[in-house]
């Protein structure tokens, strides 16, 4: 008995030509997204936690203020979310900065 006419498989159109045309989706997929975390210590100095945030991370004082508490008080917090190359780059600049300075602040990155 012919199997012509009875689609079931994808690609199977049941036209019996064993069509292979099944993925029409593009598959670009999005780069993955990195968070740089600041991790608290009991030494770095708090405004020097708020000058790294103002002059790596863009922010203004007051956000830069609210964060580093947030830190303070919490232990750790995302301080940003970039592609994997930016995320390696303001992490090596915050401990570059931290370590010229005498400061044990650690800054690290994650898979968001
Ligand atoms: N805990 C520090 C202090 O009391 C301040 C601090 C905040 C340190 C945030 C690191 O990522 C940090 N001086």
């Amino acid at each position: 008995m012919s199997m012509a006419g009875q689609p079931g498989r994808p690609g199977d159109d049941g036209d019996g030509d064993a069509s292979v045309v099944v993925d029409t989706k593009p598959k670009t997929k999005r780069p993955p997204l990195y968070k740089v975390l600041l991790l608290n210590d009991d030494y770095t100095p708090m405004e020097f936690v708020v000058h790294v945030l103002e002059r790596f991370f863009g922010m203004t004082h007051a956000q830069a203020f609210e964060i580093m508490l947030t830190v303070h008080k919490k232990g750790v917090a995302v301080v940003g979310v970039f592609s994997h190359e930016i995320a390696e780059t303001k992490v090596g600049q915050v401990m570059d900065f931290a370590r010229r300075h005498q400061h044990p602040l650690q800054c690290t990155m994650e898979k968001e």
